[in-house]
């Protein structure tokens, strides 16, 4: 059985994961001589860099739930890590974020420049959708289709850009925890929501089993955003792999800012167990996924 109260298998099997991931996104990513040839370049720059894979590692550890193909899996799981991709590369914009560094290096925009950033997110955002649309992804078309709604829902307007939206219109304005709640469910949970109920769609477990893996994903995603607003007040730079300190000189509403250092991480917390606590129904079944929670609030980038 797997040790559910540490996160250090989590931590290693993670390292091992990215291997992979990176061979599989390396796979789906275009590449030309031609003279698009920087289009591809900025998006392989940027996707094939030092991230985590915590959103496709959720794909895969909820599909092993449920007996899904590693193929099947790695390609759900490629299509949410080009979307995060093309948000970061966006975010990170000076219309938005402003932030030259990201994942240890130059931002997108600072090694290439703007308008080949914003197309490479504009690519890596399409490509994820022909990557799930593909039968290679599942051979059942009704299976593609329902992780084709599910992306489209959690990245667009109602998730990660709406959230996104109240984001920056937040920035100097007091807002209460209700909201901020909200926008980071949106903004971060709704991705990580996808990621978890993946396996149980491509796995045919049923819409239960889905709704219930969604429900783990937007309060763990939030968990997840939380433990971020926390690294930002107290995380180290090169940990990180970016600048530290920028939330509360953006003045942004975070749970940090609503609740105090202690307030946020107790939230944290119990937001953990809350998402936890909806797996009892998978037993046993359901322990690589508590061990990815546990990992998620003991993060250190
Ligand atoms: C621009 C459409 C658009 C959306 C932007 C994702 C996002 C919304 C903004 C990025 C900044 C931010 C703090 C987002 C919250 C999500 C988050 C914690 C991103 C970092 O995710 P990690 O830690 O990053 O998984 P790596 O680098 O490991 O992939």
């Amino acid at each position: 059985m797997t040790d559910v109260l540490s996160a250090a298998p989590v931590r290693e099997a993670l390292a091992d994961f990215a291997e992979t991931m990176t061979e599989t996104l390396d796979s789906l990513l275009p590449v030309s001589d031609g003279p698009e040839g920087r289009l591809y370049e900025a998006m392989r720059y940027s996707a094939l860099g030092t991230g985590k894979f915590i959103r496709p590692y959720l794909v895969k550890t909820s599909g092993r739930m449920f007996e899904v193909s590693e193929t099947s899996c790695l390609r759900a799981g490629a299509a949410v890590e080009l979307i995060h991709t093309y948000s970061l590369i966006h975010d990170d914009l000076p219309a938005m974020d402003d932030d030259d560094m990201r994942r240890g290096r130059r931002s997108c925009h600072i090694a290439y420049d703007e308008a080949t950033a914003i197309l490479a997110g504009d690519a890596l955002l399409t490509l994820a959708f022909e990557v799930l649309a593909d039968e290679t992804t599942h051979p059942d078309a009704g299976v593609r289709s329902a992780l084709v709604t599910m992306l489209a829902a959690r990245a667009g307007g109602a998730g990660m850009v709406g959230g996104q939206m109240i984001d920056l219109v937040s920035e100097h304005v007091d807002v209460d925890a209700a909201l901020i709640a909200r926008l980071e469910t949106m903004k971060t949970g709704a991705l990580i929501s996808y990621s978890a109920a993946a396996g149980a769609v491509l796995g045919k477990a049923g819409d239960e089993a889905a709704n219930t893996l969604e429900t783990f994903g937007f309060e763990l995603g939030l968990a997840f955003q939380i433990t971020d607003d926390l690294l930002d007040v107290e995380g180290d730079e090169d940990d990180v792999g970016k600048k530290v300190g920028k939330d509360a000189e953006a003045g942004k509403a975070t749970f940090v800012s609503a609740l105090g250092v202690d307030g946020a991480r107790r939230e944290a917390r119990r937001l953990t167990d809350r998402a936890l606590s909806r797996l009892y129904v998978f037993g046993e079944q359901a322990d690589e996924l508590r061990a990815v929670a546990e990992f998620v609030l003991a993060r250190k980038n």
